[in-house]
């Protein structure tokens, strides 16, 4: 039997654990008990990671659509296709009628060539991943606010906190270790705010659970920075140290009495007030925060008031403090740090300074560069469904189950001229493909995955891939060689990591040697560089720290007479997105096997609907049948729905409304009603 030590395909969290395996095959998972996160523990969806990995669906040969079907075709006549097809939609119409997105199930060293592939071989900037769809909000805002969009702080912090604040979060289902690390300080004493109006686990363990509206974070945080302000609990020298633009943050919150805020969030004035005190009260209080405050047609304004509260009672730069947005996919901090975004290069380097441009070129050995920035994945997404866009590169994404209103993503994919998708099985959205490349999966490759708190940890190959399967690596250097590029062979990962270091500050110091066991946490700028738990400490990324005033905005679509219902979406704890592997593991498809939909019994008994009866969704954007589950979990007047399962599709339902800023959609509030079947 061999173990291989690598990490954790599923969640940002980064657990580490080993891969037992036996004569070529995977049989296990063993838990890594020194590791700095997972400790010896790993949740369920961890324990199962090697599941998936030999299922008998997953992708062995290329297949090319043919008379209407896809067929097994050799690596030779699918490469050739892709690179001609690809080159053909460019001479048509223009080098931008192109768009790649990137994978955060990838390794960094893939993001990287995936966003050289895109830039210097087809020479645009449309490239982009599904950060884009869940924390596009927190880049935006917290660069604006910090000068970067990482997690401030450690997960060790909260060990050596006074208060933590949890919004928009369901941390012990979608970051396991994180939230049974935050039970573990709050049985030890640490004080717990909770705002999320799913009664959700921590909430049950909370010194105080606010229950507001879905989308009136904004009045919530506004409300509890006018009372830190106005009781004289703000931190007057770290404002005055460390911050600019005080005045226009405290003159934008001071009409958010205790009392407007309680009439816009449906809260008591009295547990504002109360909130305010909790979290301007403590030495030491964290933030952390996910999709309920990012996925919104306002989530950069929700993200600029959370930096300012921090901001404002010096809550950035120590031990225990800290804003903490939890990145979601195990490898979507690399995603955004590897410049697989349409503005950046890695090392969030802009591709309009022209220096960057310089840089990047001269090291790729192209001539120039493409100078504008690109179209964001949701964008382009439109611009297909529009007919303004041709052809789509995927990688490592699920965007007919994934992306907001699915009537709109099948137009959008329909679309296009050509759609190539590079996957470990035949998902919905690669059934539509012109083109299907199989991949190999995170136990068949080595490279490098960065968890939430920035962390760069070793991915370890443990067995083959199956069949022809390749890995993302092999494939898009060979799409490039066949494109006539000559700048991307390399012996193996680890020189990918070199060639990212030398272009990327933050990973300067970063090379494989260096991560042995448990990784470094970036920035990490020279070899001899131990890496930094905690951004912010003297200084702020951007020099000081900027408070950004905001204004509320409502959710785009709000409950009317024919659509009296708010439908909120997200996860649960056994699966993962649009379930591609976790239904393809037993254990975890057994425990929750289809959709179904929380409503409140007050809901439930005005519609005369019953636990567990079937019952019809319906939204603007389309129908879906699933499962009623009537629970004290949700309040009035809210549902809520994962979107793991194909049958009864929760975005069938969404709305492809997007923020302004950051292009991300308003996952989070759309209006429904429920049907009792016929
Ligand atoms: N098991 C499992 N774990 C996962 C994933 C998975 O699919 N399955 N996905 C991973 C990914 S990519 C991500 S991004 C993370 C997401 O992790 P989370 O953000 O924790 O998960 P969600 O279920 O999307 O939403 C979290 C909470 O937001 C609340 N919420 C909804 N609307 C609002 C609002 O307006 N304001 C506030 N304050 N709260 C609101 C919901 O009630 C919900 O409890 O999880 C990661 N971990
Ligand atoms: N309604 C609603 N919709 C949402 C959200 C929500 O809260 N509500 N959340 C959004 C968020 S935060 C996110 S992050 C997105 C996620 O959206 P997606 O990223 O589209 O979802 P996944 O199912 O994780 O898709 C990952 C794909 O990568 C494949 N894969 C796994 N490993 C590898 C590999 O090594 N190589 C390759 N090439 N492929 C691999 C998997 O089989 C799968 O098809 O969903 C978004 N959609
Ligand atoms: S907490 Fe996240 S990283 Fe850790 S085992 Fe669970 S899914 Fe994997
Ligand atoms: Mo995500």
């Amino acid at each position: 039997m061999k173990r291989t030590l690598t990490v954790c395909p599923y969640c940002g969290t980064g657990c580490m654990f080993y891969l037992v395996s036996d004569n070529g095959r995977l049989i296990g998972v063993e838990a890594s008990s020194t590791h700095p996160v997972s400790r010896g523990g790993l949740c369920v969806k961890g324990w199962n990671a090697f599941a998936f990995v030999h299922h008998p669906d997953r992708l062995t040969t290329p297949l090319i659509r043919k008379n209407g079907t896809l067929q097994a075709a050799t690596w030779d006549e699918a490469l050739e296709l892709v690179v001609e097809r690809l080159a053909q939609v460019q001479q048509r119409h223009g080098r931008d009628a192109l768009m790649f997105a990137s994978s955060a199930k990838a390794t960094n060293e893939e993001n990287y060539l995936l966003m050289k592939l895109a830039r210097a071989v087809f020479q645009t900037n449309n490239i982009d991943h599904c950060a884009r769809l869940c924390h596009s909000s927190t880049v935006t805002g917290l660069a604006e606010t910090f000068g970067s969009g990482a997690m401030t702080n450690a997960i060790s912090c909260i060990d050596e906190t006074d208060v933590i604040f949890v919004i928009g979060s369901n941390t012990t289902e979608q970051h396991p270790l994180i939230g049974s690390r935050i039970m573990n300080a709050v049985r030890s004493g640490t004080r717990l705010l909770v705002a999320d109006n799913r009664r959700i686990r921590l909430a049950r363990h909370a010194d105080l659970h606010l229950r507001h509206r879905n989308g009136s974070d904004v009045p919530l945080l506004c409300g509890m920075m006018q009372v830190i302000i106005a009781e004289g609990l703000a931190d007057r020298e770290f404002i005055a140290t460390r911050t600019e633009n005080y005045e226009a943050l405290a003159e934008s919150v001071a009409p958010w009495t205790p009392e407007r805020s309680a009439a816009e969030t449906g809260l008591e004035a009295a547990d504002i007030i109360a909130a305010a005190r909790l979290y301007a009260g403590a030495k030491r209080a964290m933030i952390f925060y996910s999709m309920g405050i990012t996925q919104h047609s306002h989530g950069v304004d929700n993200v600029r008031c959370i930096a300012s509260l921090a901001m404002l009672t010096g809550n950035i730069g120590r031990p225990g403090t800290g804003v903490n947005p939890l990145r979601g996919q195990n490898n979507v901090q690399g995603g955004c740090d590897m410049g697989a975004l349409p503005d950046l290069y890695s090392g969030y380097q802009k591709v309009s300074e022209p220096l960057h441009r310089q840089r990047f070129a001269a090291a790729w050995g192209v001539p120039a560069l493409p100078d504008t920035p690109g179209l964001p994945l949701t964008r382009a997404m439109d611009a297909a469904s529009d007919g303004k866009l041709f052809a789509m590169f995927i990688m490592g994404e699920n965007p007919l189950l994934s992306d907001p209103d699915q009537h709109h993503a099948r137009k959008a994919l329909e679309n296009l001229e050509l759609l190539v998708v590079q996957d470990i099985f035949l998902t919905e959205t690669a059934a539509l493909a012109h083109i299907v490349l199989p991949a190999a999966c995170y136990a068949e490759k080595e490279g490098t995955f960065t968890n939430t708190e920035r962390r760069v940890q070793r991915v370890r190959k443990a067995v083959e891939p199956p069949g022809e399967a390749r890995s993302d690596q092999d494939i898009i250097c060979a799409i490039a060689q066949r494109a006539g590029y000559d700048g991307m062979t390399y012996a193996d990962a680890s020189e990918v990591m070199d060639e990212i270091a030398t272009l990327t500050p933050h990973y300067g110091g970063i090379s494989y040697e260096r991560l042995d066991p448990h990784g470094i946490p970036w920035p990490c700028p020279t070899p001899d560089h131990p890496g930094t738990p905690i951004l912010h400490q003297q200084r702020f990324t951007r020099g000081q720290g900027h408070f950004s005033p905001v204004s509320h905005r409502l959710p785009q679509e709000q409950p009317d007479a024919d659509y009296p219902l708010v439908l909120t979406t997200g996860r649960t704890y056994f699966h993962w997105h649009t379930g591609t592997m976790t239904r393809r593991t037993h254990l975890l498809d057994r425990e929750e096997p289809g959709s179904f939909l929380e409503l409140h019994p007050d809901d439930a008994t005005r519609l005369s609907i019953r636990h567990r009866e079937r019952l019809l969704v319906i939204s603007r954007r389309g129908s879906i049948q699933t499962e009623a589950r009537v629970t004290s979990m949700v309040i009035p007047g809210v549902v809520f729905m994962p979107f793991h399962f194909a049958e009864g599709a929760a975005n069938r339902l969404t709305n492809n409304v997007l923020d302004p800023e950051s292009s991300i959609p308003e996952f989070k509030v759309c209006a429904v009603r429920l049907e009792k079947l016929p």
